[in-house]
This record gives C-alpha cells, structure tokens and sequence, in this order.
C-alpha cells in the first residue's frame, strides 16, 4: 500500500470503494459500471454523472481518464476530485447546469494493475507500464499510427515498449471499445477529452507523431481552434500550452487516436509539479492532492463548456 505518510492517495480497491460512495450519496446523477478488465483481470471502472443518469440522452459527453501510468498516483485523485465536485456540489447552480446538460464520464484509474503494483510492496516502485510480460506503455499501444514515427520502443524492456501490436493491451483495447461505443447514430457522442499524467504542469494537445502543426488529420482551424482552448485552459491553471510533439514526439498515444480517429478535442494535462521543481516528479506528498487537483477545475470548466461548441 501507500507509505504512511502517504495515505491520502486512494488505492486500487479505495478508489472503487470511493466511486460506490459517490453512487451511494447520488444515485440520480452518478451511475458506475466498469470498461472491461485488465491484463491481470482487475475491472477499469467508469463513472458516468448526468440527470436522468440511467438514460443515454442527448447531451454532449466528456470524458476524464486518469492513471494510463502507474505511478503517476496523483492523476487518480485528480479524477476522483472532478467526481466529488460535480456531485457534491449539484445543489449549486452553475454545477447542476453542467450536469444537467452534459454526460460526463470519469475513469480514474485506466492501469489497475500496474498502480497496484507500484505501491504494493510499501515502497514505491517507480512503476510506467501495465503487469503484461515486462510491461506495455499503455499511452504508446493506441491505433494511430501505431509505432510510426520513432517515438516508441519495440524492446519490451523499454519504459515506452508499444507492444507487439496496436491494442495488444487489453487495458487500451478497453478505452477503445468503450470510445468507439460512444458512436451513436453515426456520431461520436464525446465532444472533449482530458487525460491526466505527471508531471511538468503543462497543456498538451495532437498530434504528438509529427512535429508539424498541419498534417494529415489536423487543418489550420482545428489546430487553433486546439491552440486557443488549450491556452485558455493553460491560463486559469498556470500550465504551459503547447502541441504535445513540441515536448517530445510520441507515437501510439492516446491523443493522436482520440483526435486522429474520432476528432474528439482531447487533451493532455501534466500536473504538478513543474520539471526542475526539486519535488520528487511521481511522489508528491498527499498534503498537495486538495490543491493541485483544485487547481483544474477552472480548466475542466472551461472544457465542460467547450464541448457544447
Ligand atoms: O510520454 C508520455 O506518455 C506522456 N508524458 S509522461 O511523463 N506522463 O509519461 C506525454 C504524452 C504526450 N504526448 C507527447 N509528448 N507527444
Ligand atoms: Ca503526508
Ligand atoms: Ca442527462
Ligand atoms: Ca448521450
Ligand atoms: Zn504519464
């Protein structure tokens, strides 16, 4: 488990027991159900809040999604804070008109197994990858343009090893179902996208194959229109925007399929703590988790509303 004095975090099995609570005290607009199972058989569970939670309506759908690398703990409480927020505070109402008139769906821990790994022993591990073999990265196994471009490792020793094939991760063919299950009608119903990694405090969006602003998959308008929503959101959490390529090129990641397949406005927010801080990347102290999962909210607003555009 977590070190003593780290016990604010939410395990594995705390972080189910938290998402039932949430179910428990709101059963109107929250609702869990779980994405699939990881490789070691673990469920990736989902939250879904909305009025009329139990209905598929017709209202734009955002999802958050949280811990695609193990260690990087603090991504869980970020996610497990989006969904206190939006519950507890339904009565007030600037947040029941965004539950109301949105589907939000919540996954915070997309790598069970390899967060239940890093912490498991009491010390932790400095774990990245999912508990196959040695370990696929999870944000280099997605189908676009899948082990492209020189920004993943075929070495399955390799921190960013990509797998043997796109999806050869059952935890990222998980997300992908349910994604692709949001296509109703012919339409992806998820409008906006955030997923959440440390660290560097940084706004990122697609591509993250190609260093190039313009390409195949992103016009001129859709790469400002990622540029002006990014800064804004950058603006109220204090981050750094860029394109995600501008920190380093990566291929098979999250964004470049979100985007790439299915045009969803998704980005990539690093969280506390800036690079070169001098506090340790992966492990901040659990005295930070009210504040730097605060610190988004603002940001996830911004976003909130932008996917009704
Ligand atoms: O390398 C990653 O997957 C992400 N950084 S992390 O330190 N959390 O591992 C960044 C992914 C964003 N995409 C690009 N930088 N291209
Ligand atoms: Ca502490
Ligand atoms: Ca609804
Ligand atoms: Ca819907
Ligand atoms: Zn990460």
């Amino acid at each position: 488990d977590f070190p003593p004095e780290d016990r604010g975090y939410h395990n594995y099995d705390e972080m189910v027991a938290e998402l039932d609570a949430t179910v428990k005290d709101h059963p109107d607009i929250a609702a869990k159900s779980s994405i699939g199972k990881s490789f070691q058989g673990r469920d990736i569970p989902v939250l879904k809040i909305s009025d009329n939670v139990g209905r598929d309506e017709a209202e734009p759908e955002i999802l958050f999604d949280c811990n695609q690398h193990a260690r990087e703990h603090l991504t869980t409480e970020m996610c497990l804070h989006i969904a206190k927020r939006l519950t507890d505070n339904y009565a007030d109402p600037a947040i029941k008109a965004v539950v109301d008139n949105r589907e939000i769906w919540v996954i915070p821990v997309v790598n069970p197994d390899g967060s239940v790994y890093d912490v498991e022993s009491g010390k932790y591990r400095g774990w990245r990858k999912n508990r196959q073999g040695p370990g696929t990265d999870l944000n280099r196994n997605w189908g676009y343009k899948w082990g492209c471009c020189g920004g993943s490792d075929d070495n399955p020793n390799g921190e960013t090893y990509r797998g043997s094939a796109a999806w050869s991760a059952p935890e990222t063919a998980a997300m992908r179902d349910f994604i692709d299950s949001r296509v109703v009608g012919g339409a992806q119903q998820i409008k906006a996208a955030v997923d959440f990694h440390t660290y560097s405090e940084l706004v990122l969006w697609p591509f993250g194959h190609t260093t190039d602003h313009v390409t195949e998959g992103m016009t001129q308008q859709e790469h400002d229109r990622f540029a002006r929503v990014g800064g804004e959101m950058a603006k109220s959490n204090g981050y750094t925007p860029q394109q995600s390529s501008e920190l380093y090129v990566t291929d098979g990641d999250i964004l470049d399929w979100m985007w790439g397949r299915h045009k969803i406005l998704a980005f990539t927010f690093e969280m506390y703590p800036a690079s070169g801080s001098g506090v340790d990347g992966f492990y901040p102290p659990d005295e930070v988790i009210e504040k730097e999962t605060a610190r988004n909210d603002g940001a996830v607003d911004i976003l909130l509303r932008e996917a009704g555009a």
